[in-house]
């Protein structure tokens, strides 16, 4: 069975070419942001990532095929449709199968990004483990990818709308590296610090390439979470988002809200909490983990052959 992969015409060339490429998510564009903020950030993620030498892969189902990279009308396309699935691990053969269009989280961008042969990808936040999980189970699937599948993910840490310390054991149980980039503390998403130390330290791409290739020649399977902490000027203080995190986690409570439905639920309450800051934030720190993605793309693309 040949694969549903459709190339973008630019991701192609830089495949053949052997250039850098950096994988994004389209979850954070159907699920993580409003239209039309959401396009235009997915936009300038994709310009800033060019801009800093390498070549951006936005990844989604569209029509039932894996599209490695989307052209402007399918990115317009996602960032207005309705309804969307949101897919990771568990949904997105099924999606596939039957045709559908989907976005892929963390999760499920590793996996097509895996399958592209592309090394590295940028996000906002990753999924975690949430607050009261130890009722819920409610556990994210990015951290078992994490655990099984070959990619760096840049991100600016989890927020705390979950349970940081139970995230990082979690990762820690499944062998997964958590790499803070140039501080000790993990970064909580929208606030540098989550005053948690993260496990690991780096100061540089280089050092982040260098550690995802010797994982892999050590025959260990799975990637890697680098924690790149928000730029200080876009930074919330913690004192001014905990009681909006705290108001949006008991409004998920009683409105009843579970599953997949949680995160989605919570980053929209914020928002709206928040008048939008929480969302120029999340753009200011999508933007940075961009360029870190590409300077670590560059160091990768230095040392791996191109696909043939
Ligand atoms: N966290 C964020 N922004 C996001 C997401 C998480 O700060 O947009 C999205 C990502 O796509 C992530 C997914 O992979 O939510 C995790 O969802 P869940 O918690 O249902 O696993
Ligand atoms: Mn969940």
């Amino acid at each position: 069975m040949t694969l549903p992969l459709t190339y973008s015409p630019e991701v192609a060339q830089a495949r053949a070419q052997g250039a850098a490429i950096v994988a994004l998510e389209s979850t954070i564009i159907t699920h993580g942001m409003p239209f039309p903020q959401n396009v235009e950030t997915a936009r300038a993620v994709e310009d800033e990532i060019r801009a800093h030498g390498a070549v951006p892969a936005t990844i989604a189902i569209v029509d039932g095929r894996i599209h490695i990279g989307l052209t402007a009308e399918e990115l317009d396309r996602l960032g207005q449709a309705q309804n969307v699935a949101k897919l990771s691990r568990a949904d997105l053969a099924a999606c596939l199968a039957t045709g559908g269009i989907g976005a892929t989280t963390v999760a499920a961008t590793m996996i097509c990004a895996h399958l592209a042969g592309i090394h590295v990808f940028a996000t906002g936040g990753i999924g975690g483990v949430h607050r009261g999980a130890e009722t819920t189970f409610d556990i994210s699937a990015d951290l078992l990818e994490l655990a099984a599948t070959p990619v760096t993910v840049v991100a600016a840490g989890a927020k705390a709308i979950l349970d940081l310390p139970k995230t990082l054991e979690v990762l820690e149980t499944h062998g997964v590296p958590v790499i803070a980039y140039g501080q000790d503390d993990f970064p909580a998403f929208w606030s540098r610090s989550s005053g948690l130390k993260a496990p690991l330290r780096m100061d540089s791409a280089a050092q982040i390439a260098a550690a995802q290739r010797m994982r892999t020649a050590l025959g260990l399977p799975g990637g890697q979470l680098v924690a790149n902490p928000i730029p200080h000027e876009a930074e919330i203080a913690s004192a001014e988002i905990t009681p909006v995190i705290e108001a949006a986690l008991q409004q998920a409570q009683a409105d009843g809200i579970s599953a997949k439905a949680v995160t989605p639920y919570l980053l929209d309450r914020m928002y709206e909490m928040t008048e939008g800051r929480s969302l120029t934030a999340n753009i200011a720190l999508v933007l940075n983990n961009a360029r870190l993605a590409s300077a670590i793309a560059r160091e990768m693309a230095a040392t791996v052959p191109p696909v043939a």
